[in-house]
Order: structure tokens, then C-alpha cells, then sequence
């Protein structure tokens, strides 16, 4: 998409919502634009197969063939990831692994080794230097790479994505799956498009029609609970989505309710980061036995608080929020926060503010599977921020309303 036709696009979007806001932003993007030329933007997502479980077949051929998961085996464990012959039993990643015996008795579990993911996710990222530095790592397995200016001169990121995968299967004997488009948000769709060993590119000219049959659940930030609100005003497509006006998105979902409006227009100028700024440093734990008192409770929070000194130290990070979350034995959870006008780093002043939010739980009478403790909130957060390339400027993007799951 020339700048011209960006800018058109972007007229076309705010046009009849906020007509002079609309034109007023507009026409000062096109002047910049004029000012500056832009380039259109080749960003590529790739994303490793089964990751975890791949290297560990790759490391023990005689799993192959074989349903296998990687996780803990007790009654607490939980999947990390499945390969491709256990999701076909309906197993996938965060299910309970009593769950997944169930599902499937031939199941095969396997305890992770870290230290190998990461030493394969260091030779995934060397070759993604081959090509260019501007990096934005997700996870161990999935990266963004921004090779609009990358160092072979190569014109088609698709020849470059392909590449990509070539030399990681010879690298380290696994595939992965890469997405190609003018964006991030499309090429992340793209790269889980054809799993595995899958390379899928979105055209500029071609994104809205690709949009136009996404479920809304693929779109970034768009967690169950959000996709859940969505269903309920009879949305459940991309198309769908691009006929709700600014407002009614703006009142239903607040500031992501401008993302999902660009979202379903293909307009998604999120730079590449090739660092991330650390919004939080926590520590949780998954109980073998419920815990049932606020004895039991304050004993564990007591050992959380221990380890979060030490993480912060070693994170050197300073934040002023501590979250305290909790999770039921009926897999609710709930989060409380709190915010101070110092630094939280000592453990005594973590368990004064972790023993106040504890008191806030409404326990209902349920008992506790998981205790978490987080601080966030960063201060000297530019201190923090390693280099950043932007290609325009643009108002900054919130982050998704809180909507993950983690594996515990
Ligand atoms: N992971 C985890 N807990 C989760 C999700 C993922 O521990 N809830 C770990 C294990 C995965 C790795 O992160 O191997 C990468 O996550 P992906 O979501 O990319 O999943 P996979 O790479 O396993 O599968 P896919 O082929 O769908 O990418
Ligand atoms: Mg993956």
C-alpha cells in the first residue's frame, strides 16, 4: 500500500464517524507522508511447530508416531504442547494432563528441558540475523522480523521467509511455520494459516478479503472473554466486525475498541520493538493439595515474596503495583491490586501489601489452587527501553484487556 493509498484508506475509515476529526488527522498524515516518504513495510512472523515437543521427538526419535505431550505428569500437571498426533485426541496446550489421559491413555508425557528450547531458539534467531536485526521475539518459538531494509537486499520477504525455513530445517531438523504481509497483525494470522511447515503471504490488496473471513478470536488481543462480548452482538467474523461504527466499538471495549476498528481495515502500524520494556516481574505456584486456610496461604506467600526479591534484584526492576492473583479449586480466578508511591523490591513491604490484598478475597468458601504475586507498574520506564524503529508516528497502542493463559 503506496502512502497515498494508506491515507486513503485511513480517510475512507474515518469518513461519516468522526468526519472532522477523521479529515483533520488525515490530511496531516498525508502531509507527513508527503514530507516523509514512507516505505510499505515487509514483516514476517514465524512460529516453530509444536516447539517444545518437537525438539524433545527430534532428541528421542523412538517418540515419533507417538501422541506425546510435554509437561508434568502429576495430578496438577498441565499440557505445555502437544504434538500433532495428540491434538487430534482434542489435547492442546494448558489442558490438565489428568485430562489428557483421559482423552487419549496412550499418551506419552514428557518433562520439558528449557535449557535445550532455548539453545534451539538461539540458533533459530541466528539465522533470523542473517537477514536482519530488527527482531521482535514473542516467546522462545515465535518471532516478528521486520525485513522491509533487510541485509540481503532481498525484494520478496516471501523469498526471505522461505529461506528462513530452509535453513532452519537443516539447522536444527525442525519446522516451522512463517506468515508474510504489510503488518503485523496479518502476518501473525498468516504464519498459523497453514500450520505446520506452513508459508502463507497477505497482500495489501488482498488483506480486507482475508479479514473478511477471520473469526474474531484470531485477532490480536481478542482473548476468549473479549470474542465471548463480540459473539453476543452477533459478531463472529472480520466482516462482521467492520461493520460496527468507532463508537459502538470505542463504548463496548474502550481503547481496544479503536484497535479492532483498524483491525478489520487491515491498518496495524505497531512497529517492530526489537526490545521489549519489562512491564512486570511475578512469581506464581500451583499447589499439589488446595489450600484451605489463610495460615497455609500467608506461609506460601510468604515463600512467593522471597523468590519475587529476588527476581526484582536481578531484574533490577522498579515497579509500584502489587498484584496479588488468586486461583480457585473450580479454575476461577480472580486478581487484586495496589499501588504505592515507592518502589515495592523488599520482601517485608511485599508481604504487608500481599497480607492487605489477601484480606480483600472474596473466598466463597472455595479453596486455593494457585497463589501469584506481581509487581508492575514500572517507573524510569525510557530508562528501560532498548532501541525502538518506527516508521511513522502514531498513537500509542494499548495493550488487550488481561486475557491469557498461563501454563503453571
Ligand atoms: N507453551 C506453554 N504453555 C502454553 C502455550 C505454549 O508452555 N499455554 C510453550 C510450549 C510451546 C511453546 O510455548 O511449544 C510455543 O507455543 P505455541 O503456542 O507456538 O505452540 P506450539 O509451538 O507448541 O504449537 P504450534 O505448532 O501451534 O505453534
Ligand atoms: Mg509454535
Amino acid at each position: 500500500m503506496c502512502n497515498f493509498t494508506a491515507a486513503k484508506l485511513y480517510i475512507l475509515c474515518m469518513d461519516g464517524l468522526e468526519p472532522f476529526y477523521g479529515w483533520t488527522v488525515a490530511m496531516k498524515w498525508c502531509l507527513c507522508a508527503w514530507k516523509k516518504p514512507m516505505k510499505q513495510r515487509k514483516i514476517i512472523h514465524v512460529d516453530m511447530d509444536a516447539f517444545y515437543v518437537s525438539v524433545e521427538e527430534l532428541d528421542d526419535p523412538s517418540l515419533k508416531g507417538k501422541p506425546v505431550v510435554v509437561g508434568h505428569d502429576g495430578p496438577r500437571g498441565v499440557v505445555s504442547t502437544a504434538n500433532y498426533v495428540a491434538r487430534k485426541y482434542g489435547i492442546h496446550s494448558a489442558l490438565p494432563i489428568a485430562m489428557a489421559h483421559r482423552l487419549c491413555p496412550k499418551l506419552v508425557v514428557v518433562e520439558p528441558h528449557f535449557n535445550r528450547y532455548k539453545e534451539v531458539s538461539r540458533q533459530v534467531h541466528e539465522i533470523f540475523h542473517e537477514y536482519t536485526d530488527l527482531i521482535e521475539p514473542l516467546s522462545l518459538d515465535e518471532a516478528y522480523l521486520d525485513v522491509t531494509d533487510n541485509k540481503r537486499g532481498m525484494d520478496m520477504a516471501v523469498d526471505i521467509a522461505r529461506e528462513i525455513k530452509q535453513k532452519i530445517r537443516q539447522v536444527t531438523g525442525l519446522t516451522a511455520s512463517a506468515g508474510v504481509s504489510y503488518c503485523k497483525f496479518l502476518a501473525k494470522v498468516a504464519s498459523d494459516f497453514r500450520k505446520p511447515d506452513g508459508l502463507c503471504t497477505v497482500h495489501p490488496e488482498r488483506a480486507l478479503d482475508f479479514i473478511d473471513n477471520l473469526k474474531v478470536e484470531q485477532l490480536w488481543g481478542v482473548g476468549e472473554k473479549t470474542a465471548q462480548h463480540m459473539h453476543k452482538m452477533g459478531v463472529f467474523t472480520g466482516k462482521q466486525l467492520r461493520g460496527l461504527t468507532l463508537q459502538q466499538l470505542t463504548t463496548q471495549f474502550g481503547k481496544m475498541g479503536r484497535v479492532f476498528y483498524n483491525f478489520a481495515r487491515g491498518i496495524d502500524n505497531r512497529p517492530v520493538v526489537t526490545e521489549w520494556v519489562r512491564k512486570s516481574v511475578g512469581c506464581e505456584r500451583t499447589y499439589l493439595k488446595d489450600l484451605t486456610s489463610q495460615e497455609d496461604m500467608l506461609a506460601e506467600l510468604d515463600i512467593l515474596a522471597d523468590e519475587l526479591e529476588g527476581r526484582l534484584a536481578r531484574n533490577s526492576f522498579k515497579g509500584r503495583t502489587l498484584v496479588l492473583k488468586v486461583k480457585f479449586s473450580d479454575f476461577q480466578q480472580t486478581t487484586h491490586s495496589i499501588t504505592e508511591n515507592i518502589v515495592i523490591e523488599h520482601k517485608d513491604k511485599i508481604m504487608t501489601l500481599a497480607k492487605a490484598l489477601l484480606d480483600e478475597v472474596d473466598f466463597q468458601q472455595k479453596s486455593v489452587r494457585l497463589l501469584g504475586i506481581t509487581v508492575t507498574n514500572p517507573v524510569e520506564e525510557e530508562m528501560q527501553r532498548g532501541p525502538v524503529q518506527l516508521y511513522i508516528e502514531w498513537p500509542p497502542f494499548p495493550q488487550p484487556d488481561e486475557d491469557t493463559t498461563q501454563v503453571t
